[in-house]
């Protein structure tokens, strides 16, 4: 049992969020509302019945299902009502600071104009008290000429977002597929991150890093397997964006005391704790800290480094980024 002091300085203490995906915080309530609003159909008789469903086996089960519910966004209004959801939870939980994915290519593909997808999103930030930047995320189902034509439609609207990500179904669709769109998105001057060694192997780690010159790995979790993998992410600072439930309700691990966030701390990685897609998984961030330390030997000290090291990988100018660390700082002084 996790002790009430610990849980306490869990629930207050600032946080960064670097690792969710907006269309992941879609509540089984808000996709019904937005069914009936759109007149679009379902598949699932009623909110029961499509949580029910959430009973995944591996990531690709669970990416079925996100992007059905996804079907339910066609107005700007809808883009703008789920971003504005999940910043109400974010504030609730002390994120101070998050980094949003979006998948543009999930909208666009039926019929969607990116402006609709980015106006509604960024406005849903600039409405919140939290600080919120974005990042377009690729599909890497898709082909990287469909990437390509992404970025060309998203560029009018480059002062919305701050980065370029990489997502979806990651087995067969290494990090190289998209080495060409990733160089012209470096040269752009975006901040580029990939989802890597969720389900993939080391070797994707190292391929986003090398490839596609990422400057923090999704999830990166399977680089334990790979020792000198392990020294160099270490070494080079290159956080990695953990999300502990995800990686249990997806079959990553088979239980949350077998997660290995420690043992990535104790190897000197910058790891973050994250929400991922906090519909679908059973929690946001705080929910996210608690079930880590309560399933794992996790004490002040290791609440203080995630809290620091949130912020430390966050794509902010480096004042604000030393002024939330001394938040941080400020807070655990105080405990
Ligand atoms: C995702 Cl957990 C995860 N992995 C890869 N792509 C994703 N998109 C949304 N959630
Ligand atoms: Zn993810």
């Amino acid at each position: 049992m996790l002790n009430e002091q610990l849980r306490d300085v869990l629930q207050r203490m600032p946080k960064a969020e670097l690792h969710i995906h907006i269309e992941g915080s879609l509540e089984p309530e808000l996709i019904f509302a937005l069914a009936q609003r759109n007149g679009v159909k379902l598949d699932y008789a009623s909110v029961e019945a499509l949580r029910a469903a959430y009973a995944f086996t591996d990531l690709q089960s669970f990416l079925d299902i996100y992007y059905a519910g996804a079907s339910v966004l066609l107005q700007e209004q809808d883009f703008y009502d789920m971003t504005a959801a999940y910043l109400k939870r974010a504030e609730a939980d002390n994120v101070r600071h998050t980094e949003i994915f979006f998948d543009p290519q999930t909208h666009t593909a039926r019929g969607v104009p990116i402006k609709t997808v980015i106006d509604g999103i960024h406005r849903a930030c600039q409405d919140s008290p939290v600080s919120a930047t974005l990042i377009l995320s690729f599909l890497r189902h898709l082909s990287e000429a469909e990437a390509f034509a992404t970025l060309e439609e998203a560029l009018p609207y480059r002062d919305k977002y701050l980065g370029i990500g990489l997502d979806s179904s990651e087995l067969g669709n290494p990090p190289e597929k998209f080495a060409r769109v990733f160089a012209r998105c470096k040269e752009l001057g975006f901040r580029l991150v990939a989802h890597a060694g969720e389900e993939g192997p080391p070797a994707y780690i190292e391929t986003a890093l090398d490839v596609l010159k990422v400057e923090r790995i999704d999830h990166g979790v399977r680089c334990l397997d790979d020792a000198a993998l392990t020294q160099r992410l270490a070494r080079e600072r290159i956080a990695l964006t953990v999300c502990p439930l995800s990686n249990i309700k997806l079959c990553v691990f088979d239980e949350m005391a077998q997660h290995n966030l420690l043992e990535l701390l104790d190897a000197g990685i910058v790891a973050t704790v994250n929400s991922d897609d906090p519909a679908y998984f059973g929690g946001y961030m705080n929910d996210n800290f608690i079930a880590t330390f309560e399933a794992l030997p996790l004490g002040l000290s290791h609440a203080h480094r995630l809290a620091r090291n949130g912020f430390s990988a966050a794509f902010l100018p480096e004042a604000q980024k030393q002024a939330f660390l001394a938040e941080v700082d400020a807070f655990f002084a105080a405990v």
